[in-house]
């Protein structure tokens, strides 16, 4: 072989590497619920609470337009991969309405968000590690305007609550790659640049079956399933879930 023959496969067959290495692949789907969803009961409200309405919405499930459910969470297990730095604006928690909005929100580990209060009243912010109920947080905002930076260092499924107003509840999942994300309203997810491989795909949902005790809502465990997943370069895999 000529040397410069030589030379130009060996270009060709860099290039051809360097694309399939640089190609990342793309998981998208939904989660649905199947049947007919459950009517979600409202909370009432007792009458010493003023500024937050005679009932509030405990948002447990939110199924849109066929049958699609809002605030899962999918997230790609044990993938070592940090996700880059966000600023803390990106990332909001309000206290609005005697809600908190958004009511799931998804954040890299390492990224901070922002807790606000557009109420005229107390509200806190009380985080809990989901499965054992220590304190992780708390955050105090007794003004309207208040604004405070919150930054989590462990991942994981974080509940929050209000200390005040007993329906209040949220959560935030402190995910440790940056392949993790919320459903939307019609409960789709996509999770891009993920390299080529197998891998465990997490859904996690809060739970929807909820009994009043002493006067608090008192919440179902949440619904966690698995799928094995293949990823092929430059491909878009499907992956859905399915709740009932
Ligand atoms: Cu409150």
């Amino acid at each position: 072989m000529k040397l410069s023959k030589l030379f130009s496969f060996i270009f060709v067959f860099v290039v051809a590497a360097g694309i399939a290495y640089g190609q990342d692949g793309t998981i998208t789907g939904t989660v649905k619920f199947s049947g007919t969803p459950p009517t979600m009961k409202p909370f009432p409200v007792p009458s010493s609470f003023t500024g937050c309405g005679k009932e509030k919405s405990l948002d447990r499930l939110i199924v849109g337009k066929g049958g699609g459910v809002a605030n899962a969470v999918v997230y790609i297990e044990g993938l070592k991969k940090k996700a880059g730095k966000t600023s803390p604006g990106e990332y909001v928690i309000d206290q609005k309405n005697c809600e908190y909005h958004p009511h799931v929100l998804v954040v890299a580990q390492g990224n901070a968000f922002t807790v606000e209060n557009t109420d005229m009243m107390f509200h806190n912010v009380h985080g809990y590690v989901e499965a054992t109920h220590a304190t992780a947080f708390n955050i105090a905002e007794p003004i309207k305007g208040m604004k405070a930076i919150q930054r989590v260092r462990k991942p994981g499924m974080y509940l929050l609550e209000c200390d005040v107003h007993p329906w209040m509840n949220g959560y935030v999942y402190v995910a440790g790659n940056g392949y993790a994300t919320e459903t939307n309203s019609d409960g789709a997810f996509t999770l891009s640049n993920v390299p080529p491989g197998k891998y465990k795909l997490v859904m996690w949902h809060e739970g929807w079956n909820t009994k009043i005790v002493g006067g608090r809502p008192d919440y179902s465990k949440p619904v966690e399933q698995t799928q094995e997943i293949t990823v092929a370069a430059g491909k878009a895999t499907t992956a859905d879930f399915t709740l009932k």
